[in-house]
């Protein structure tokens, strides 16, 4: 098909039978800077909402005509209560596990570790949604001009449409200095005559294929259904929504149950009204007539204070928040959140040129990706995972979760919780590169507890000093191993994100960064001083119960001893915390056992397909899925550079092998690690071609959420790292520039990259080559930056900038 064919097709897909192509046309224009997701039509369904937080809040915004939906959410409410699943059972039966596993009996040890190590309760607890808002509008008529968008240079999402009855504009954002949801709601000549409900947390419908299927068949839709509503919420018995004064709804309620775990939270959310009409309380909500101009303050709170603390106090919370917003006027709410937020998101830039094809609406030209030509999209996919992060990890905030805080229902995908063995990590990658290093915090404090809830489970289950974490955590920090031993029996959970927050040191050379990172990289590393073992054929030492994440071998069980991954961690551990040992001059006689047990860890091995291999035993070519979506053992090619171009051209090559024979097609985030993978190592058109895929309908749906499938934000974060690890690297003590870019890319611009060694970089290149960049840092810092293939040395001058270019 050819491209002009392909593009009219996606278009007549969505156009609305109910408006005529001359109104469509006469519609808004395509936005100056690009910076913006932008629709003809109201969402339909939940991946067509769009999102908006400040890190704590979040709200899903519609649009419908109708009958407006703003679904709540905030990132505390998870089920459950503080609990510890650590199994006594366990110590007792590791050095059982350990000697099967010595000998080979891999069926054997799983079965034991599944009787004897696993957390009680096997499952954790999951994070869930705080319900929703609906607006119906009184006599809604078809629109003949709509349109709805989120400016991601504001945070502010706004729905502008005419009926036969007036023209009505609506904004909303999340503001982090008022910490509250605002919905602005203006008509001009009509009027505003509606009735706000609240429905309460329930369980959202999914069906398979949402989970097996792709975010294509959102595109598919044929029609609008311009007045679609949905129905008010059944009352529940945990639930109370009352009118709370004259123009006020307050909802108040106990979060669900968790498995053998006990409801612990309450929450409360509570919505204001203040307009230029009449608002009155009914039994089910609030009605609000005759208003021009109307503005909704919502706040949502619970009692969560900490993993081991549930005595907070969210109605009081949530009425000052209100009551307090509205002292204010709704434009200096906006401004002081328009300011607040831009001081975060005005980092960064990237210009990676445009065509005509950024003039389409967002889910038109996700639609078409691999059939037009649109460098813009890149560049939005990459802006819009920068306001995910701001949106869904802000100092104080909890981290960004498997969906950032966005979700619809109390039965999220996979709980919503921290997979560690991979996606919590992802969701950071993009944040130092990008400029967000403030949006990290919450990942140091969640560690630093992980590290007290982690130290009780490395002393319970494995009688070990220090720390460990497995694969997944929740809002309560557990840190034992869940699931079952094929998915949980991992030990390098927590090892892994002290790495990623290695990294955030190494990025920031931030000194309070530093001294908070080293006590928890010093316990994650005692542990495993106190827990690898010899392999018995003299190979080096090896963690031991352990799996390669979530590959199986073909032996019976996924358990073995000393997966490459681990070994790979393992090593970047210990040499973080020995630099941090020696750049605060701590523990030198633990340093020095620390580096020498790094030098005994097995090392990686090249099997007889020529690739690296995932096991110590080269199992890899006998395995049931060669093309498994998780593709840990080159962890040490991105987001590590253990095995990197430069060093070790054997074990690159090797994983070039492993990574060709995995294939490029996977779920959203193993997407986002293939494309990041293929720019470290400098493949500038294969990462572009994963990029494409990752972009398209099958793995982003029309609102830019990452397509798992179902949504799984890990995709976003991982996607717009790739993208910059194809302009710039920063690895191995020097800034690559240009590395793998791609024909499709020409000439772009790049402001305010960061670099490790508290580096920032503006660039500009033409025709491909580059153009000129200016170097900033501390003053008098030397840099080696790698341009076009051969090394330069420069020093930052006495006011910490190198230029170079005209
Ligand atoms: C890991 C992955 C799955 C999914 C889940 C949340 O288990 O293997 O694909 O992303 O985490």
């Amino acid at each position: 098909m050819s491209r002009r064919g392909a593009l009219a097709t996606a278009a007549s897909l969505v156009t609305p039978p109910s408006l005529t192509a001359q109104a469509i046309s006469s519609q808004s224009q395509a936005p100056a800077s690009g910076q913006r997701l932008w629709y003809r039509q109201p969402a339909a369904r939940w991946e067509e909402a769009l999102p908006l937080g400040n890190g704590r809040l979040g709200a899903m915004v519609f649009g419908r005509v109708a009958q407006e939906r703003l679904q709540l959410n905030e990132d505390t409410l998870w089920s459950g209560a503080p609990y510890t699943p650590d199994n006594p059972e366990a110590q007792s039966a590791l050095p059982e596990v350990r000697r099967l596993l010595a000998e080979r009996r891999y069926k054997e040890a799983g079965e034991l570790a599944n009787t004897k190590m696993m957390a009680r309760p096997l499952w954790q607890m999951s994070y869930g949604s705080m319900g929703d808002l609906l607006l119906d509008f009184k006599d809604a008529r078809i629109p003949t001009r709509y349109e709805r968008d989120l400016d991601l240079e504001t945070a502010v999402s706004r729905v502008r449409f005419s009926t036969a009855q007036g023209q009505f504009k609506r904004e909303a954002f999340v503001s982090a200095p008022d910490q509250v949801i605002v919905l602005h709601l203006t008509a001009g000549k009509g009027r505003l005559d509606f009735d706000l409900t609240y429905r309460g947390p329930r369980e959202a419908k999914y069906t398979p294929s949402d989970y097996q299927g792709s975010a294509t068949d959102l595109m598919q839709r044929q029609a609008t259904d311009w007045l679609q509503a949905e129905a008010p919420g059944a009352a529940t018995p945990q639930l109370t929504a009352i009118a709370d004064g004259a123009d006020a709804w307050l909802a108040t309620g106990r979060n669900v149950s968790g498995p053998d775990t006990p409801a612990g939270l309450t929450f409360a959310m509570r919505v204001k009204v203040v307009c230029d009409g009449q608002v009155s309380a009914g039994e089910q909500g609030l009605q609000v007539r005759g208003a021009s101009r109307v503005t909704l303050l919502v706040a949502g709170a619970t009692s969560y204070v900490n993993y081991h603390d549930v005595s907070g106090d969210p109605k009081t919370l949530v009425r000052k928040r209100t009551e307090q917003a509205a002292e204010k006027s709704y434009e200096a709410i906006k401004q002081a959140h328009v300011r607040e937020y831009r001081a975060l998101y005005g980092t960064a830039e990237l210009d990676l040129g445009r065509t005509r094809a950024a003039e389409q609406p967002t889910d038109l030209r996700i639609a078409a990706v691999e059939t037009q030509d649109d460098p813009a999209l890149s560049a939005l996919y990459f802006q819009f995972a920068r306001y995910l992060l701001i949106s869904s990890s802000r100092p104080g905030t909890q981290p960004a979760n498997l969906q950032g805080i966005w979700n619809e229902g109390t039965n999220a995908p996979w709980g919503s919780k921290y997979t560690i063995n991979i996606n919590t990590e992802m969701n950071y990658w993009p944040a130092d590169p990008a400029g967000l290093s403030a949006c990290v915090e919450p990942l140091l404090r969640m560690v630093e507890e992980l590290a007290v809830t982690g130290a009780k489970t490395a002393r319970t289950m494995y009688g070990a000093r220090g720390w460990v974490a497995h694969h997944n955590t929740d809002l309560w920090r557990a840190a034992a191993p869940i699931d079952g031993p094929n998915w949980g029996l991992w030990p390098c959970g927590g090892a892994w994100l002290c790495v990623t927050l290695w990294d955030h040191y190494d990025y920031t050379s931030d000194e309070t960064v530093l001294s908070r990172l080293y006590p928890l990289l010093k316990g994650a590393s005692e542990f495993f001083l106190d827990t690898l073992v010899e392999d018995p054929q003299g190979r080096g030492l090896l963690t031991s119960p352990s799996i390669s994440p979530e590959n199986w071998h073909p032996f019976g069980s996924a358990l073995c001893a000393g997966p490459a991954m681990d070994r790979q961690i393992i090593r970047d551990l210990f040499a973080a915390t020995s630099r941090a040992g020696s750049l605060l001059k701590q523990d030198p006689v633990l340093m020095t056992l620390i580096l020498e047990a790094r030098a005994r860890i097995a090392p990686d091995r090249i099997g007889k397909a020529g690739q690296l291999q995932e096991w110590l035993e080269d199992w890899d070519l006998e395995t049931g899925d060669q093309h498994h979506r998780h593709v840990s053992h080159l962890y040490a090619v991105y987001p590590s550079s253990q095995i990197n171009v430069r060093d070790t051209p054997a074990l690159v090559e090797a994983a070039r092998t492993s990574l060709r024979r995995r294939g490029d097609l996977a779920t959203g985030w193993g997407t986002a690690w293939r494309l990041c993978l293929w720019a470290r190592m400098g493949e500038g058109e294969h990462a572009h071609q994963v990029l494409e895929s990752l972009l398209g309908p099958r793995r982003t749906y029309p609102n830019m959420f990452d397509a798992h499938p179902p949504f799984q934000i890990d995709g976003n974060f991982g996607g717009a790292a790739g993208i910059l690890e194809m302009i710039v690297q920063s690895w191995g003590d020097e800034l690559i520039l240009l590395p793998a870019l791609p024909a499709a890319w020409p000439s772009g611009r790049v402001r305010g990259i960061k670099a490790r060694g508290g580096l920032s970089l503006d660039m500009a290149w033409r025709r491909g080559r580059l153009q000129k960049f200016v170097l900033s840092g501390p003053p008098g810092k030397q840099a080696r930056l790698r341009i076009g293939g051969e090394p330069v040395d420069v020093v930052l001058d006495a006011q910490g900038r190198y230029h170079h270019g005209p």
